[in-house]
């Protein structure tokens, strides 16, 4: 394969949109180069106790902050800020939305999940950054505001992730197809290793915290039988990592649904609809698979609240469909 940069990648496609201006290309380029740094220490998590372990803190959501966590959601902030085509950011780390005083003309805003799945760093699992970006609807030469982050997710100029893992991948929709690109630490620069991703309709793996069975719905826990349904032909196979990214970007390739239903603990389900769901389910419909609450597609679901969160089933098309059945009847 002809070796593509993202910059490159970046550039062709920029052309292919005859109103395009460059202020999305530029802050795509931002997003990864905070990814890049992100890499960068990533890598060298387990020897700089500066940066590993509990920052003794506990963010928005009441979870532990890792000390990365608070590094990646800095490394975002100031990139984003940098970049000029950013007029205020939201992140899973931040209580309410930051606004960019030096960049009030600029034409987007971006949520952004900095370090996902963080509670596995310690053990070497995959993580990942998710982002989501929004052109603003506020007017241009003024502070952003909330509203123009609580846009329903069929709104997003663009989504994507990097899963930091065995290997270093970039995976990004701006509504045209989703292309994946993995990162050459000897040049670094992330190039196209997967191009027009696309999830296989059928599969034979299923993802969840089975830990919590007794408080899933009832329909759920019918679906999770027929996953194991093994006497008239081979159950599926259980993978799930702790990290949505990993099991998301999996799936992505191989086909599979990662469901993360309501459960006592989670009334509303555990993932945060603005800055995990929606991108997520952005990319999975770009790639032919679906995106669901169990009611409705994810990325109709009118946010009220930034950090909002919800049951979320995603995939293959046949399986979520297949789930969809069941939660209908
Ligand atoms: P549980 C990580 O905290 C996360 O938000 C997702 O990345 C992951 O899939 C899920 O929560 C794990 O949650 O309840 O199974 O530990």
């Amino acid at each position: 394969m002809q070796l593509i940069t993202l910059d490159e990648f970046i550039a062709v496609n920029q052309e292919k949109h005859k109103d395009a201006t460059g202020e999305l290309s530029g802050l795509l380029r931002d997003i990864v180069l905070a990814c890049k740094i992100v890499h960068r220490d990533l890598s060298k998590a387990g020897l700089v106790d500066t940066i590993l372990g509990d920052a003794e803190k506990t963010n928005v959501q009441g979870e532990e902050v890792k000390k990365l966590d608070e590094f990646a959601n800095e490394i975002l902030k100031k990139c984003l800020q940098n970049s000029g085509e950013c007029c205020g950011i939201a992140s899973e780390e931040e209580e309410d939305i930051v606004c960019f005083e030096n960049r009030k003309d600029a034409k987007y805003v971006v949520l952004f999940d900095p370090l996902d799945g963080s509670s596995n760093i310690d053990c070497v699992a995959p993580v990942g950054t998710i982002f989501s970006v929004y052109e603003r609807i506020s007017k241009a030469g003024e502070k952003c505001t909330l509203e123009d982050f609580l846009q329903r997710g069929d709104k997003q100029a663009a989504a994507g992730y990097v899963i930091y893992g065995s290997s270093t991948v970039m995976v990004y929709t701006t509504g045209q197809g989703v292309n994946g690109f993995t990162l050459d630490p000897s040049i670094g620069e992330f190039c196209l290793s997967h191009p027009e991703m696309k999830t296989p309709e059928d599969a034979k793996t299923y993802s969840l915290n089975q830990g919590n069975y007794n408080s899933f719905p009832d329909d759920v826990k019918d679906f999770i039988s027929h996953c194991m349904e093994g006497t008239t032909r081979k159950p599926f196979s259980l993978r799930y990592i702790g990290s949505m990214v990993a099991d998301f970007h999996r799936n992505l390739l191989k086909g599979g649904i990662y469901l993360y239903p309501s459960t006592s603990d989670s009334k509303t389900g555990k993932l945060r609809l603005m800055y995990e769901c929606n991108p997520l389910a952005f990319l999975q419909e770009q790639a032919g698979g679906k995106a669901t609450n169990g009611a409705q597609r994810i990325l109709e679901i009118q946010p009220q609240k930034l950090h909002q969160r919800t049951p979320v089933y995603i995939g293959s098309k046949n399986l979520v469909e297949m789930l969809q059945e069941k939660v209908s009847q």
